[in-house]
């Protein structure tokens, strides 16, 4: 028999191509020497440093999927295996760099002009230029395509829209300047995509404050964007898509990314579970690790990640092959999420009253995986999309 590896049980390795592994290994590198490093103060202070998509950039991390326009163009398992490095130390970083890399150069690069691509893609890609995806509103996240945010001919400008409107909760909004906003063209009430640049914004049509106090994701940085009259050149419409289907299809890329981010979180749970059971000794000097229930806590973590990470490796590998479905995508988002938050919560357990302390990283890892359970469709969201699919009985309304 070969030798059990508790931080692969099932030997997900062996599935990957020598491309990803080096991809893999490149990111991991880059994480736990420059991010994990950062990421208690980034936390405590509620700060995201935008050089950390340079630094990305540099590597070739960003838009890791697209082929040409300066990015890597690897597998769908090699943009998840980076995903997952990124958010084994902190699903807030892991957010910045997918709405940039999935969200809004997935985006440009599905749906936009040949000349848009060549626009934004090649700075974007260097992380010289920051991306924000405005999907949700006030009164519409669950229910996008009720939204209200409208695009109407310039009264004045010939050849732009007018986009009004506001979105909430938008990852990297407050440092973005490239915000891919989506809005209903006033004259089809048919949704569409916008390429708002922040340079080209006259005073007091576009605002991006920042919300603060977060209990989640701090490392992240997170806003509203405000739209009074925003002109926007027609030549920064998407020219094609209409309807929920374009900001849907930025989501299959994303969500894919999150259901390996998301392991990334919990093995990094496990990993510092592990070793916190070793060390700490209760009754009779025994580690806590000799105890039954410690282990039993353990064995179902490190079977929920190795699960997970093989069925998202499946997905990923039907996307790259043309076979896969939303529902398949929506499955492993889902599960993935639910079982990583449940799983690093009972895992909080076994730090006692350490864990309430941040230099443990534990609360930080169950405070995260709330939202990672929440937005890019909230799972109860996933299950009635899954629930359709089944039944083909839509229950949303
Ligand atoms: P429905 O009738 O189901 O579909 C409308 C149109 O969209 C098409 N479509 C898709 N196309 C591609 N991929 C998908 N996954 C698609 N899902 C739907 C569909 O075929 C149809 O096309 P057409 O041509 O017939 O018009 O629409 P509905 O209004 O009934 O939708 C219901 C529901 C629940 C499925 C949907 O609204 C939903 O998924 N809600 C969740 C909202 C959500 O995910 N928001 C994400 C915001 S962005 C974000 O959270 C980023 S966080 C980033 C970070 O920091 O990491
Ligand atoms: P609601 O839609 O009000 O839902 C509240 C609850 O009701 C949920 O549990 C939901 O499942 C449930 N519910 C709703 N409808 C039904 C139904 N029909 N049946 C059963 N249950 C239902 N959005 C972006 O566009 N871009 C971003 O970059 C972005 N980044 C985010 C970053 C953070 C930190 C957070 C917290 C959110 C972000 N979001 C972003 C928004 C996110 O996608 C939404 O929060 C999410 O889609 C849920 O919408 P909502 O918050 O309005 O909840």
């Amino acid at each position: 028999y070969a030798t059990f590896n508790w931080e692969d049980p099932l030997n997900a390795k062996n599935l990957f191509t020598e491309e990803e592994v080096a991809v893999a290994e490149t990111a991991e590198r880059y994480c736990q020497e420059r991010l994990q490093p950062r990421v208690l103060q980034a936390y405590r202070d509620e700060h995201y440093d935008p050089k950390i998509l340079e630094e990305m950039g540099e590597l070739g991390l960003l838009g890791s999927g697209i082929k040409g326009y300066g990015c890597a163009g690897v597998s769908s398992v090699a943009g998840g295996l980076i995903t997952r490095a990124v958010e084994r130390v902190d699903s807030g970083y892991r957010s910045g760099m997918s709405v940039q890399s999935s969200l809004v150069m997935g985006g440009i690069h599905e749906f936009g002009t040949e000349e848009q691509k060549e626009r934004f893609l090649p700075e974007m890609a260097r992380g010289k230029l920051i991306g924000a995806f405005g999907l949700t509103e006030p009164n519409h996240g669950s229910d996008p395509g009720s939204m209200e945010s409208v695009a109407k001919p310039h009264p004045t400008k010939k050849g732009y829209y007018s986009l009004s409107g506001a979105k909430t909760w938008i990852t990297n909004s407050p440092i973005a300047d490239v915000l891919l906003v989506w809005a209903k063209l006033q004259e089809t009430g048919k949704i569409r995509g916008f390429l708002i640049e922040r340079k080209d914004c006259p005073p007091g049509t576009l605002e991006t404050p920042a919300i603060k106090d977060k209990n989640g994701l701090r490392a992240s940085i997170t806003g509203m964007i405000q739209m009074d009259g925003v002109p926007v050149p027609e030549a920064n419409m998407f020219p094609d898509v209409e309807g929920l289907k374009g900001p849907f299809s930025c989501l299959n890329s994303a969500r894919y990314g999150i259901s390996l981010g998301v392991m990334g979180a919990l093995e990094d749970a496990i990993a510092r579970a592990r070793t916190y059971s070793l060390e700490r000794k209760q009754f009779k000097g025994n580690p806590l690790a000799r105890y039954q229930l410690i282990q039993k806590k353990l064995a179902d973590a490190a079977t929920d990640a190795a699960y997970g990470t093989l069925a998202a490796v499946q997905v990923g590998r039907l996307k790259d092959e043309g076979k896969v479905t939303p529902e398949m995508i929506s499955m492993v988002k889902r599960q993935n999420c639910d079982s990583a938050l449940r799983n690093v919560r009972v895992l909080q357990e076994i730090f006692g009253g350490n864990a309430v302390s941040d230099e443990y990283h534990i609360g930080r890892h169950v405070a995260n995986l709330f939202v990672t359970q929440t937005y890019e469709g909230q799972s109860d969201i996933h299950s009635l999309i899954l629930g359709r699919a089944i039944t083909g009985i839509q229950a949303f309304v």
